[in-house]
């Protein structure tokens, strides 16, 4: 099964929708496993956005993520990174189509509530870089063979 990392962002636990979001990710089958709450430092938001370094909206970018504490996940699923990514919808909430977790939550590409992977490379970087080996837990729920056929 493939994985993907899943951050919810500083608004999105400010607004109190760690809740709503996971159980989105939950109804839909996918697993969860790694999961932690954190304050964000500055270098650990420098690596994982340092493709953006140098575009206009890398300072604001940096300053949101470290302004208070994040959601940080690990989730599984069959085409974990695409799915996820749909279930999110488009980065700017002003685009993302309503029943998308930004499309109904979120106002503005600044304040977008989650962060997903976006690529098998990314997921994996993303995934080695906010959580050791021994922090993913390997296991079987019970429903397993009702979310998939096999
Ligand atoms: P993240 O990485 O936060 O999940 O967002 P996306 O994967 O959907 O989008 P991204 O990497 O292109 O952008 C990273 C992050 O920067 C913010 N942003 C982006 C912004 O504030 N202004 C902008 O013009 C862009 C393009 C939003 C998400």
């Amino acid at each position: 099964m493939e994985r993907t990392f899943v951050m919810i962002k500083p608004d999105g636990v400010q607004r109190r929708l760690i809740g709503k979001v996971i159980e989105r990710l939950e109804q839909s089958g996918l697993k969860i496993v790694a999961m932690k709450f954190l304050h964000v430092s500055k270098q650990l938001a420098e690596k994982h956005y340092e493709m953006h370094k140098g575009k206009p909206f890398y300072d604001g970018l940096i300053k949101y993520i470290t302004s208070g504490p994040v959601v940080a996940m690990v989730v599984e699923g069959l085409n974990a990174i695409e799915r996820v990514r749909m279930l999110v919808g488009a980065t700017d909430p002003q685009k993302a189509a309503p029943g998308t977790i930004r499309g109904d939550y979120a106002q503005h590409i600044g304040r977008n509530i989650i962060h997903a992977s976006d690529a098998k490379e990314t997921a994996e970087k993303e995934i080695k870089l906010w959580f050791s080996e021994n922090e993913i837990v390997d296991y079987s729920m019970a429903d397993e063979s009702w979310v998939y056929e096999k």
